[in-house]
Parts: structure tokens; C-alpha cells; sequence
């Protein structure tokens, strides 16, 4: 009998998808509709494992959805501007669009090879005009709708390159290539109203149960909606014109524990400061070194500048706050003034140690501990006012509100919500993105490009030999009639953030005609997202952005819903060991060899060093290049692997055995299908295991558990494997074939084909099972780890230990217990428990 011979079939079957154009999804089709969606790759050159098993997630639920009767809509596109290509042609002197071309066509080729039901002819790329034309006529659409507005921004300066850098290209507030420290410069800068929605933004995650907590929680935070009391202290010397300063602060309650007042380096009041006083202008000055990025405010050294103004305690005249410049108070949040309180505020705390300003206790756990010393630290919680006069006893929360009715009352201030989520700052001062389609004229302003003009697209020839935005150089691209008055003027030179790209794509991909972004009407059809899949590093910005676009669109009557994505899932990484030579060098896996327990670093024969087992990445070199592995392995056992060891929201250890144990299984399948002989007679026992597999499995895609989905195909394969000839043994390869089908779609269009069953696989119906055989013969494993009881399953009675033994290794629960680590030893006490211990 043959083997399977993936390399062959793998190709066979995928260009009879391709001509028979198998996955392509009508949108007009009656059958109910599905929209499967991984996030999109940024096309950096190769396909890497991490895209192999995101892809293979989405493609396994899919195909399932076909096979239980839906019209899906599954597509694949590029993410494909942004920084590394303007980075590839200044190192290789290669366009930044033949590099992104170039490894869009390598990337497809790959991904073709591992068969994807993907309906390729929806295909698009961020990077053509074809779509950012589209992109720049629904810019144009919010900028008319008031939700675009242009002012003041800063941005990351390097001096000595005289360029803009991105966020990512300060590394500790250095320029990436200059080394020069980074300086914050205005410039005028697009901004889209995201805040308009932040309540919505807010609310929406509620209606989002398919969304992972943490995702859900990330998002909160980010957004950050705080209530508390803006007020104003009286100055007790005018700053210029002013003679007030208000504060926002979420601890109205803590009133009577103020040390200072502090305003951010850009406020009013300091530059006023900075008039008359030469200590002020150089602190003013000094904050202005170092990144813009929200990390790097973060970590800075808390530092002040004591002015000469003092502020009046708004509820003791007699009481003055000294007024400090500080480098922690942000100008664009609450009111970029603050009252600091040491003794319950951590920031504060640091200052006021480090400037000798008092630290007072004016929350405590009740009122016995009022004279208590505050410690090492501030004591941020809640609790019971104290030493705070009329406020004394009350709850934290209590005296919160009785300080703002006071406030309201006397007129010095009022309760109010701020948001931590600032307007999207969209504009980037780099070439290889969208251009603003905005024509500045001296007369007129900002005029939009007229629509007839869509797309603004990028010039050719540009060069990267000097640092800048080539855009702002190329005369000719940039000059331009005035479409309002004709007189010359200048086209916008900043491009928009990719992250714009990614708000949209979704949308383009359900609906793509070429005369507008999409048809409203097609793309609700498809619209929300059913599954999406992606990692956990897209789970704010991406996500919000998307979100928000959806809204903006939805608020100008584009598209009827705010929330793109009903499902989300993010899956974990792809890990491998680490190596290292003697001189601590990285090593890569195929630089070492295993001797027992030794590694050898096989061009020198000298030891290596094993390390830590990380995300697969270039700068520890673990990465395992998944074309080699494909060629060698065939398609399906890559993606039997990558489905098969972990649950998939956690990390996968790559490994050689696990594949080659994936390979096997394929062949088990393969042997089982080949050697298959029609036989009379019912078989009982196998029937009722087949209805077993084929509920479990169905759940287990359906909960996106697909390890368990792989553990129960195991399990089934072991059934048949033992039964004796029948006519439910025949019945129970067919239906396997069809269960294993959005796994390893090869092997199963082979089986299918050699069963000769009519059609293909990927269009048979999902498997049935009679619900009446599962009643019986079924008993609860109780699954311990360590002797604590953790999970309980339900498997059929006498199955064997091994059988068991995979079974409760496969359950998340055990999974999050392990924490990755391998069991020691596994217990099985037959049909009544199995004990894992760590
Ligand atoms: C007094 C106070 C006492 C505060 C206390 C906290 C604890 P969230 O929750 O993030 O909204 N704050 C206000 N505006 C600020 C700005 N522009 N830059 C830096 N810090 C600012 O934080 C609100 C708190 O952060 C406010 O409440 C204020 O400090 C500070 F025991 O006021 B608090
Ligand atoms: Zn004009």
C-alpha cells in the first residue's frame, strides 16, 4: 500500500480549489453567511509560524462553516505601509514598492501552499491606489462631516537628521540612527475625533460577549473614563494675566491632604512664569528633551520647578500651595494642572520626597489610625477621611461627592468626567503611506482634493538618500492649483498612519466595486465580522480605531452597525528554545546538534548553551523557516501540529517530534482510508464512539478548542483502528475523513477521492450524528493535577490509559495548571480519574 505523498497531493488539490474556484464567496448566495477574518500580514519578506497558525485557526472554522452548509467569506490582503519599506530602501536602495511587491508575491506563493480556503480573488494590498483612493474619498467624507480637524501636535525631532521619527524609532530618546537626543517639536498635525465617541466606544464593549475579557478590560483602560471635580484655586500673585489655575483630580476627598499645585511645562501659567523668571525658561526648555511617546513620560524622573506663585486653598483663605512647573502633569489631560497629595498619590509622594513638602494622612482604614504615619510609600486606597475637618468619618466616597456639592454650591467648581483616549493624531511624515488628499492654499486654506482627483497617488521617483519625507521635497508632486481659487498651491505632504489602513480593510474585502470603498448594502450581507483572529499585541489600538471607524461611518449613514467584530480570539505565540556559543552569540536551531543532554554548535564542535524557549524572533534567531518544513513535511501535518499541542490562546512550543508525530497521524488516517473494505454487520461500541467524535469535535471547533477537537480525531482513530470489519466501520472512515477535512484538507480530498465519494470533501456536508447514542456507556473522569481535583470529562466507558491520559492533557484547565511545564507522571485509575503531576 502507498503512503500519502503530500507534496504531490498538497499541489493537486490546491490548484483544483483554485480552478473550480471552490472558495469563493457569493454574495449573493441564499445560504446564511459567514465572515472568517485573521488580521491581515504586513508583508515583511517570508510567511512565518506565527502566520501559519493564526491562518490555520481561521481556516479550520472556515471550512467547518462550509461544511455545515454556510456561504463564508474568508480573504486575505496586505497590510502594506508603513516604516520597514522606507527602511529596506534606504539600506538596499530598493523602492519601497518593489520591496512590499516583491514579498507580497513570495508571502502568497507561500500561503498558497499551505491551502488556505481563501478566496484569493478578493485579494488587496493597502499600498495600491486601488484601494487608498477609496480610503482618501472616506477621509474626505469624515473631514466633511467635522470629524477631521487639523491643529498643533508634537513630534519626535532628531536634530541632527533634521527628520520626524516614528514612535519606534526613539530608542531611549535617542534617533535610531543619529543617536542624538530626541526633541519634542510642534507641527501642525490631522487628527480624527475619536473622542466624540469614547462614551460610545465605552458602552459598545458590553454588547461584545464573544470578545475576550482581557481585550475588553485593555480597552476600558485605554479609553479611561475618570469622574472627579475640576475646580479653581485663586492665585495669590497673577501668573501674566491670570490670577486663577484649575485642577481636575479624582480624589476630591483627599482636599485637605494638598502639598502643591502643579502645572504641566506647557501650560499657561509656566510660560507666563517663564516671562520673568530665567529658572523657569531653562526647566520649561529641559522638558522638551526626550520622546513624545506615553512610555517615556512614564518612566522619566519626576521632576519640578518651583515658581514664586503661590495658590489659596479653596476652603482656607489663610492656607497657601506653593505652584510648581512639573514634568509629570500632562498639558492634554484633565485640565494640565494638578493638586498633588503626597501622602495618597505615589507621584506625589516622590515629588514631595524629593522637594521636602509635607506628607499628610487624610484617608485611613478608619478613624483610630488618623495620626498614624504615612510609610515608604503612598496609600492610594480607599478608606475613611481623617484630619480633613468636615470631611472627618466620612467614606472615601462620601466625602468625594461632599466635596463636589460644596464646590457646585459655592461656585469654585463642578463634578466632571475626563478621558484618558486623546483624538487620533493620523498624520506621519513619511512617504511610504496614504496621502492626505488635502491641497493647502494661501488664500483658501485646507481645500479637499476634489473627488474626481481620487486618488492623490504617490510619485515614483523619489530618493531616500537624505533623511525627510521625500514628499516634501518633490517640487512637482507637491505644487499644485488651488481647486477653489486656482492660484498655486501646496499639496499635503503627510501620509496617513497605517493604522487608518487597518480600519477599513475588513469592510473592503465584504464589498469591493471600483467606483467606491464598498457598497453598503453587499457589505452588510457579510458584516459584522463572525470570528477574527489575531494577536494579542492588536488589542487596543487596532481594535479601537476599528471600532471607531465602523461608528464614524455608521454616524455618516455608510454602513448600519458600530461593532465590526462580533467574535475575537487571540491566539498565542510560537515558541522555540534559544541557543547560545560560547562567546554568547545567538545560535540558531540548525547551527546546533543534540549529543544526550549536551548541545554542540556544529561549526565550531564546541558547546552550546540552551536558554529560555521565547517567541520565535530574527533577534534571538529561534525562528523555524515553515517553507522547509512544508517541503518536507506536507501541508497538513504543519497544520495538524500547529492546532494539535496547545490550547490555541496559549504559547506553542515548536518542536521536531511533535511535527513528525503530526506526520504519522497523517499517514494513520492515509492507512486506514486505503486499506478500507465495504463489510456487512452493525457495530455498536464504534457507532456510539462515532457519535461521540462527531458531537465533541463539532464542539470543540465551535468553542475554538481545537486541540480538543485533535484529541477526540485521536481518539477516534484509535476506535477504528481496533474494530473489526463492518459496515459501521466503513461509516465511521467516511465521517472521519470529513471531521479531519478543515484540519488537513489534503489528506481528506485524497481520502475522499480514494473512498470514491462524488465531489470534494471541502463541499460534503458536516458529519450527523443520532444524539440517542450518546446517552448511554458514558462516564466522568474526575482530572486532578498534583491530587487536586481540576476538571472533570465525560469519555466513553473502558477507554483505554493512553486514551484517557491525552484526553486530560488536553483540558484547558490541566493546561493552565501545567503553565507549560511537561507532567512528570500521569495516573490513570480506569473509568474513575487521572492525576497529573507537575
Ligand atoms: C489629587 C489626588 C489625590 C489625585 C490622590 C490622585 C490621588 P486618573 O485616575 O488617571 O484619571 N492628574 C490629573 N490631571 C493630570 C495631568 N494632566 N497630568 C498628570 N496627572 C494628572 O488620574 C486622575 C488623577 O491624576 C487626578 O487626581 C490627579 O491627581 C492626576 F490621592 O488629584 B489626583
Ligand atoms: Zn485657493
Amino acid at each position: 500500500m502507498t503512503r500519502f505523498d503530500p507534496g504531490e497531493a498538497d499541489r493537486r488539490w490546491q490548484a483544483r480549489w483554485e480552478e473550480q474556484r471552490v472558495f469563493h464567496a457569493d454574495s449573493n448566495s441564499a445560504k446564511p453567511k459567514t465572515f472568517v477574518l485573521e488580521m491581515f500580514p504586513y508583508p515583511s519578506g517570508r510567511i512565518h509560524m506565527g502566520h501559519v497558525r493564526n491562518y490555520t485557526m481561521g481556516d479550520v472554522i472556515a471550512r467547518y462553516r462550509r461544511m455545515q452548509g454556510h456561504e463564508v467569506l474568508h480573504p486575505m490582503g496586505w497590510d502594506a505601509f508603513g516604516m520597514p519599506a522606507e527602511n529596506a530602501a534606504m539600506e538596499r536602495k530598493v523602492h519601497p514598492g518593489e520591496w512590499t511587491w516583491a514579498n507580497i508575491a513570495t508571502m502568497r506563493d507561500q500561503l498558497k501552499r499551505i491551502g488556505f480556503a481563501i478566496d484569493w480573488s478578493r485579494e488587496l494590498a493597502t499600498c495600491d491606489p486601488a484601494y487608498y483612493g477609496h480610503e482618501q474619498a472616506l477621509f474626505l467624507d469624515l473631514f466633511e462631516a467635522g470629524l477631521v480637524y487639523r491643529r498643533e501636535s508634537e513630534v519626535n525631532w532628531d536634530p541632527v537628521d533634521m527628520t520626524v521619527l516614528a514612535n519606534e524609532q526613539v530608542i531611549d530618546g535617542k534617533g535610531w540612527r543619529s543617536g542624538a537626543i530626541v526633541e519634542r517639536r510642534k507641527l501642525n498635525q490631522w487628527f480624527l475625533k475619536i473622542t466624540d465617541f469614547a462614551e460610545d466606544l465605552l458602552e459598545g464593549l458590553k454588547s461584545l460577549d464573544q470578545w475576550p475579557d482581557k481585550v475588553r478590560l485593555m480597552q476600558e483602560n485605554w479609553i479611561g473614563k475618570s469622574t472627579g471635580l475640576q475646580f479653581r484655586f485663586r492665585l495669590a500673585q497673577k501668573a501674566g494675566s491670570q490670577d486663577e489655575v484649575e485642577v481636575f483630580t479624582t480624589r476630591p476627598d483627599t482636599i485637605f491632604g494638598a502639598s502643591f499645585v502643579a502645572v504641566a511645562p506647557d501650560h499657561p501659567i509656566a510660560i507666563a512664569a517663564a516671562q520673568s523668571d530665567q529658572g523657569a525658561a531653562a526647566f520649561i526648555e529641559e522638558c522638551k528633551a526626550g520622546g513624545t511617546s506615553a512610555a517615556e513620560i512614564e518612566t522619566a524622573e519626576k521632576k519640578g520647578y518651583k515658581t514664586a506663585i503661590e495658590a489659596v486653598h479653596p476652603l482656607d483663605p489663610q492656607w497657601r500651595l506653593p505652584v510648581y512647573i512639573a514634568n509629570f502633569v500632562l498639558m492634554d489631560y484633565g485640565t494640565g494642572a494638578i493638586f498633588g497629595v503626597p501622602g495618597h498619590d505615589q507621584r506625589d509622594f516622590e515629588f514631595a520626597t524629593k522637594y521636602k513638602l509635607p506628607i499628610r494622612r487624610v484617608v485611613a482604614a478608619d478613624a483610630g489610625f488618623a495620626s498614624d504615619p504615612i510609610g515608604k510609600e503612598a496609600e492610594p486606597g480607599s478608606g475613611v477621611a481623617v484630619n480633613s475637618q468636615f470631611l472627618d468619618g466620612m467614606t472615601t466616597e462620601k466625602a468625594a461627592a461632599d466635596v463636589i456639592r460644596r464646590a457646585e454650591a459655592a461656585g469654585w467648581g463642578k463634578g466632571t468626567t475626563a478621558w484618558r483616549l486623546r483624538d487620533w493624531g493620523v498624520s506621519r511624515q513619511r512617504y511610504w503611506g496614504t496621502p492626505i488628499p488635502i491641497i493647502h492654499c494661501d488664500g483658501c486654506g485646507a481645500v479637499p482634493v476634489p473627488r474626481d482627483q481620487l486618488p492623490v497617488t504617490l510619485p515614483e521617483d523619489v530618493s531616500f538618500d537624505i533623511p525627510g519625507n521625500p514628499l516634501d521635497r518633490h517640487t512637482s508632486w507637491k505644487t499644485v492649483d488651488c481647486p477653489s481659487c486656482g492660484g498655486t498651491a501646496r499639496r499635503e505632504t503627510d501620509t496617513l498612519d497605517t493604522f487608518v489602513d487597518s480600519s477599513w480593510y475588513f469592510i473592503r474585502f465584504a464589498s469591493q466595486p471600483a467606483d467606491q470603498p464598498f457598497d453598503r448594502t453587499e457589505a452588510e450581507k457579510w458584516l459584522p465580522v463572525a470570528q477574527y483572529i489575531g494577536g494579542v499585541e492588536h488589542a487596543i489600538l487596532h481594535l479601537l480605531y476599528a471600532r471607531f471607524w465602523t461608528r464614524a461611518l455608521q454616524r455618516i449613514g455608510k454602513i448600519g452597525m458600530a461593532e465590526p467584530f462580533k467574535g475575537l480570539f487571540t491566539q498565542g505565540m510560537v515558541t522555540h528554545e534559544t541557543y547560545r556559543a560560547g562567546d554568547g552569540s545567538w545560535l540558531s536551531p540548525d547551527e546546533v546538534r543534540r549529543e544526550g543532554d549536551d548541545w554542540i554548535h556544529i561549526d565550531s564542535g564546541q558547546p552550546a548553551t540552551p536558554g529560555r524557549v521565547e517567541k520565535m524572533s530574527k533577534s534571538k534567531r529561534n525562528t523555524i523557516d515553515p517553507e522547509p518544513i512544508l517541503a518536507k513535511y506536507g501541508a497538513d501535518a504543519v497544520r495538524w501540529f500547529m492546532l494539535s499541542d496547545s490550547p490555541p490562546e496559549r504559547d506553542l512550543e515548536w518542536s521536531e517530534s511533535g511535527i513528525e508525530g503530526a506526520s504519522r497521524f497523517v499517514q494513520r488516517v492515509w492507512k486506514l482510508v486505503a486499506a478500507a473494505a465495504s463489510a456487512e454487520g452493525q457495530d455498536e461500541a464504534l457507532a456510539r464512539k462515532l457519535a461521540r467524535a462527531v458531537a465533541a469535535v463539532g464542539e470543540a471547533i465551535d468553542a475554538l478548542q481545537f486541540n480538543k477537537a485533535v484529541a477526540q480525531l485521536y481518539e477516534l482513530v484509535n476506535a477504528i483502528e481496533k474494530a473489526g470489519p463492518s459496515a459501521t466501520r466503513s461509516e465511521a472512515i467516511a465521517a472521519l475523513v470529513r471531521l479531519v477535512a478543515p484540519m488537513a484538507p489534503h489528506l481528506a480530498e485524497e481520502s475522499w477521492a480514494a473512498l470514491g465519494k462524488d465531489g470534494l470533501v471541502a463541499d460534503a456536508a458536516w458529519p450527523e450524528y443520532d444524539p440517542a447514542l450518546l446517552v448511554d456507556d458514558q462516564v466522568t473522569l474526575a482530572i486532578q493535577v498534583n491530587g487536586k481535583l481540576r476538571d472533570t470529562i465525560m469519555v466513553a466507558r473502558g477507554i483505554p490509559r493512553e486514551e484517557a491520559e491525552v484526553l486530560a492533557l488536553a483540558s484547558e484547565k490541566v493546561q493552565r495548571q501545567l503553565d507549560g511545564a511537561a507532567p512528570r507522571k500521569v495516573i490513570v485509575v480506569p473509568d474513575r480519574l487521572v492525576n497529573i503531576v507537575a
